[in-house]
């Protein structure tokens, strides 16, 4: 079995959610907040048996979207000049990041 950590973007999250669930992929949703753009994301997660895996990261792939994100200048007050960004600029943001780790014990109690 498989942990698949899955962090996406929250207009894909309700979609992924829903294609997971159809095809009985159990799953968890946390709101999370991404480091660089400090704007909130959605992190899955899914415990999933090994000959699963793929399809899972298929249904990932296919519901999550790349998309371009304006980064908005950043105060240096009290933070470090040297991460200071001046100006907007664009990112490309996901489809998804994903992790998938071994899992050493499932209990379902
Ligand atoms: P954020 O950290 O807010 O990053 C958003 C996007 O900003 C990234 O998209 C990437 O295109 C860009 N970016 C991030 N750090 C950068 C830097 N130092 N310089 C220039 N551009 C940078 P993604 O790579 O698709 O990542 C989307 C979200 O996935 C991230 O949001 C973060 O929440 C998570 N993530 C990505 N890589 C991760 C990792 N290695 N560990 C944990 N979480 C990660």
């Amino acid at each position: 079995m498989k942990l698949i950590v899955a962090v996406v973007q929250d207009q894909d999250s309700n979609r992924l959610s829903s294609a997971l669930t159809k095809s009985d992929f159990r799953n968890t949703k946390l709101a999370s907040t991404g480091g660089f753009l400090r704007a909130g994301n959605t992190t899955f997660l899914m415990g999933v048996e090994d000959d699963l895996v793929s399809k899972a990261l298929d249904l990932i792939r296919d519901n999550c979207r790349s998309r371009d994100q304006m980064v908005a200048p950043v105060s240096p007050m009290g933070g470090n000049a040297d991460s200071y960004i001046p100006y907007p600029i664009e990112v490309e943001v996901g489809g998804a990041t994903v992790f998938v780790l071994p899992i050493e014990q499932f209990h379902h109690f």
